[in-house]
């Protein structure tokens, strides 16, 4: 996953982040939950901290740093690279598995199993082993879905989506959310948050997976239909969409959003994913909670962090005011990466 392309550099740690940043993808992918914690939160302190760090005296003085971390900062920082991450890419399966895991629909535990039975290609995959459809799909459009997007075809996928919807009823809103909402010059997918000033979840599903999807399958421009899930968390469908004049399968997502929650969406689907996560912790040190419907008060936890109420809520329309009440300046889309 490379973050740095969204063209930041006011962050004078932002190097150092880079590299902690690539070892907790690397543990994320091993599924090493208390490693990948340790990074964020290492990453998080250092994303605040206004002048660059050079020590592990320096980073040890620093909150939320321990012993270890801070001698991997002052490695990064003096060599500008951690030997740890340098020997975990020289593992020799490592490389196998990091291009299994980039297969949609496979996670690491799919691509690890592959890995174990011997498994060296994606041919090789493909033609041995069993696969859903969608790791079908994702293999054989393995270059396509993994190639960046640039912004103005980004613009066009969203375009069509957009036109779709308000050729059916005007009101209908198209933002573009994910790293384009953040300014990148590329992204990895195109994150449409479709929304309406007066509909409700079931209306905007009836509309975009009855109406929408079918005719732009039946147009050409929705080329696979990969997920759709309607959950607590909101309604979303995952798929590939290509433009006329282009044979290259993109990844689309739409994700329905009421406009009561429209605000806490953005926020989410705005990401970045340590952002939200920040934001997140933000929120339940001030005993309040965040997730992509709202910002509550009053949450009831038991035991281990059990939630027992949902609490009350305080904001969900409107972004800025979120931010308000979380008591923090708002951050404008293209800030909240460092
Ligand atoms: N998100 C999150 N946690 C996740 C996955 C997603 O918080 N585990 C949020 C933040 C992301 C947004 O959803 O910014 C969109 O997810 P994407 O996977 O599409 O990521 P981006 O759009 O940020 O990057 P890319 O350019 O790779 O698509
Ligand atoms: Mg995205
Ligand atoms: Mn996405």
């Amino acid at each position: 996953m490379q973050k740095n392309t969204e063209g930041k550099t006011s962050c004078p740690n932002a190097a150092t982040i880079n590299i902690l940043q690539q070892m907790a993808d690397y543990y994320g992918q091993m599924g090493d939950e208390w490693r990948i914690r340790a990074y964020r939160k290492a990453i998080t302190t250092l994303r605040k901290h206004p002048t660059k760090i050079w020590t592990r005296k320096q980073a040890l003085a620093l909150p939320q740093i321990g012993e270890r971390l801070a001698t991997k900062i002052e490695e990064i920082a003096f060599t500008n690279r951690l030997r740890r991450l340098d020997n975990a890419r020289d593992e020799p399966t490592d490389h196998v598995l990091q291009a299994f895991m980039g297969i949609y629909g496979a996670g690491f535990a799919k691509a690890s199993e592959w890995v174990s039975q011997g498994y060296k290609t994606l041919d090789e995959v493909l033609a041995k082993a069993r696969l859903s459809s969608n790791q079908r799909i994702g293999i054989e459009h393995y270059a396509d879905f993994n190639a960046r997007i640039p912004r103005a075809e980004v613009e066009q996928h969203g375009g069509v989506v957009r036109k779709a919807l308000q050729k059916l009823d005007p009101l209908f809103e198209v933002i573009i959310g994910g790293s384009y909402r953040r300014g990148a010059a590329t992204s990895g997918d195109i994150d449409c948050i479709i929304t309406h000033p007066n509909a409700d979840s079931a209306y905007l599903r009836m509309i975009v997976l009855e109406q929408v999807v079918p005719e732009l399958t039946l147009s050409g421009f929705v080329v696979a239909a990969l997920a759709a899930t309607h959950k607590d968390d909101g309604s979303k469908w995952h798929g590939a969409s290509k433009l006329a004049n282009s044979a290259v399968w993109r990844r689309i997502d739409l994700l329905l959003v009421p406009s009561d929650e429209i605000g806490a969406a953005l926020i989410y689907f705005t990401g970045d994913d340590i952002f939200n996560r920040s934001i997140r912790l933000l929120a339940s040190t001030k005993g309040m909670r965040l997730n992509q419907r709202g910002l509550y008060k009053d949450v009831m936890r038991g035991n281990g962090r059990m939630k027992i109420s949902k609490g009350t809520l305080l904001e969900g329309k409107d972004e800025r005011k979120i931010f308000q009440i979380l008591g923090v300046p708002y951050r404008p889309p293209i800030d909240r990466i460092c």
